[in-house]
């Protein structure tokens, strides 16, 4: 069902100070950054082989990220992996009793439909079910 990690997000609370590291040190190729409305978001990739580091800035105070970072702090926020077939694969996580966030897909970054599984389900990690965008 799975292909590959897609992304690794992390949150930030700003990605114009967060980028120089991964863009200019660790040498990742920046791919832009997209907001997220519907997600109160904005988000930085950046490529890493197959797959890229998701910069997740809030776009508002109750954002979910906001949230994350006034608990947290700045850190890992969530795993994406990439599959090819979101609502199959969410129709059989559900049948096999796996704790779903969203059992319809949302529209992410890029176009593409997500999802998210409940930690719960995930030992405690936040993760994310991304089918490309056409
Ligand atoms: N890590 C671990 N646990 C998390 C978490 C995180 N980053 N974020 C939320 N949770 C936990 C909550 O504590 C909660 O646990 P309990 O049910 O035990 O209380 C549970 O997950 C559900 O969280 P919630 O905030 O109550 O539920 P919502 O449905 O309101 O929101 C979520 C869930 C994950 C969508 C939201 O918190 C969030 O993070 N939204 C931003 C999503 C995002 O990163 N979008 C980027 C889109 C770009 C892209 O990737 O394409």
């Amino acid at each position: 069902m799975l292909t590959r990690i897609d992304h690794i997000g992390i949150a930030v609370s700003s990605i114009e100070e967060s980028l120089p590291y991964y863009r200019d040190q660790l040498h990742m190729q920046y791919m832009g950054t997209e907001e997220v409305a519907e997600q109160k978001v904005k988000v930085a990739f950046l490529q890493i082989g197959e797959s890229s580091i998701e910069l997740l800035e809030p776009t508002s105070e109750d954002s979910p990220v906001a949230k994350f970072l006034q608990k947290n702090g700045p850190g890992i926020h969530h795993i994406a992996y990439a599959v090819e077939d979101i609502a199959s694969t969410l129709k059989s996580l559900a049948a096999q009793g796996v704790r779903l966030i969203d059992t319809q897909p949302r529209n992410g970054a890029h176009g593409a439909k997500i999802a998210f599984i409940h930690p719960k389900s995930s030992a405690g990690v936040l993760t994310e079910l991304c089918q490309a965008g056409q």
